[in-house]
């Protein structure tokens, strides 16, 4: 079905003086008729703002850099370059109701600490020595890591090296909690956590996720996960290992969601995250499904069609599937598998019972590519 003015059972009045003149005295009492705007607050099919985009690494690494020089990290509470969707550049969002951003940090530097209602994930593009300190935890992350900053919790971050700058992606869901008019910010009273003196300590625990404590650590009542960073070098020996043991999906090739060890679910109550292998040469079929996605190239290169248009990627690159734009991705190197990060705010869409999914049976799964 598509969009039509003039369908049985849709709003379909058409306009005269008497109408208009009714519609101002409405505005007049701050009121308004349904019928004007039925169509457009309850479409068909989702009709999101945010577009498709992609963003060239190899053109916001510069520009990160030289926010660098630019201002301090504590200055700009973070320093960090956000990404703006080209459809929809007020408000926060990337896609949908998720940001993400890059977040430099030059050699030695260090932030204070502050918590949010807002729940954020990391990325580790490059650079070595970054630790975050989440809920009085250090944890350290390298290229490829994932690490969660669950909402509520408090969280400073740093880079210890001495000769190298991190940058590392920031996902948030700030659009989503300014959208429900729930943000809380607080500055950490003392300015700085008191910190474990045991760095990693969720990985020690439950870094092996079918070995869980018993009879200790077991009261984690928590809607998040109990483990707050993610080694790259696992989740790669991970998809190569189901590489060997499964067909895979055919519209993600060979994917895993970093979940909760204790719970098998999503890493924090709104949003969650994966990683996904294309094998060399592999082009997967199309599908579409409510819920936003934002992807990061973690290695390799190809392309996405995404509402008919290719976009093309290489490592570092980031770019955006809004809500039920069909899409599918193609591994371009006939010798080296490719790597895509994304997170998205599935657990949201499931949640509130928002998820749909539809996979593409026409023309063999592929969509026509335009221009
Ligand atoms: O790390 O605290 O990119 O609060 C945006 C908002 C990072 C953070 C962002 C934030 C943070």
């Amino acid at each position: 079905m598509t969009y039509s003015d003039d369908v049985i059972g849709r709003a379909r009045v058409a306009s005269d003086a008497t109408l208009d003149e009714f519609y101002e005295v409405l505005k007049g009492v701050n009121a308004g008729a349904l019928w004007t705007v039925a169509n457009d607050i309850e479409p068909w099919f989702p009709q999101p703002k945010t577009v498709p985009a992609l963003w060239k690494y190899r053109d916001l690494r510069p520009l990160v850099e030289q926010a660098l020089g630019l201002v301090k990290a504590d200055d700009a509470g973070r320093r960090v370059i956000m990404l703006v969707n080209p459809g929809k550049q007020d408000g926060s969002a990337v896609v949908g109701n998720v940001y993400t951003g890059l977040q430099i940090m030059g050699p030695g530097e260090s932030m204070t600490a502050h918590r949010h209602m807002a729940a954020a994930l990391r990325f580790v593009h490059e650079g070595k020595g970054a630790w975050t300190v989440v809920d009085g935890q250090k944890l350290t992350v390298g290229p490829g890591d994932f690490a969660i900053t669950p909402s509520g919790a408090f969280h400073e971050h740093g880079n210890e090296s001495d000769d190298t700058n991190v940058i590392w992606q920031d996902g948030l869901d700030i659009p989503l909690v300014n959208a429900m008019d729930a943000g809380f910010y607080q500055v950490h009273p003392k300015l700085y956590q008191d910190v474990d003196p045991v760095p990693n300590h969720s990985y020690l625990k439950y870094g092996v996720g079918q070995l869980r404590p018993y009879g200790f650590e077991d009261s984690w009542s928590k809607r998040y996960s109990p483990l707050f960073a993610y080694p790259w070098e696992q989740v790669y020996d991970a998809l190569h290992n189901v590489a060997k043991a499964s067909p895979g999906s055919e519209c993600d090739g060979y994917i895993l969601e970093y979940s909760n060890p204790l719970t098998g679910g999503s890493v924090m109550p709104t949003l969650s995250a994966h990683m996904q292998m294309l094998l060399p040469g592999q082009a997967t079929k199309a599908h579409r499904h409510t819920g936003s996605v934002v992807y990061t190239v973690a290695q390799g290169s190809g392309y996405s069609v995404i509402a008919g248009k290719r976009y093309d990627w290489t490592k570092g690159d980031i770019f955006c599937v809004p809500s039920w734009a069909w899409h599918e991705h193609v591994n371009l190197d006939p010798n080296e598998e490719a790597f895509l990060f994304s997170f998205n705010d599935f657990p949201v869409m499931r949640s509130l019972d928002f998820w749909r999914e539809e996979i593409m049976r026409d023309n063999d799964g592929h969509q026509e590519i335009s221009e």
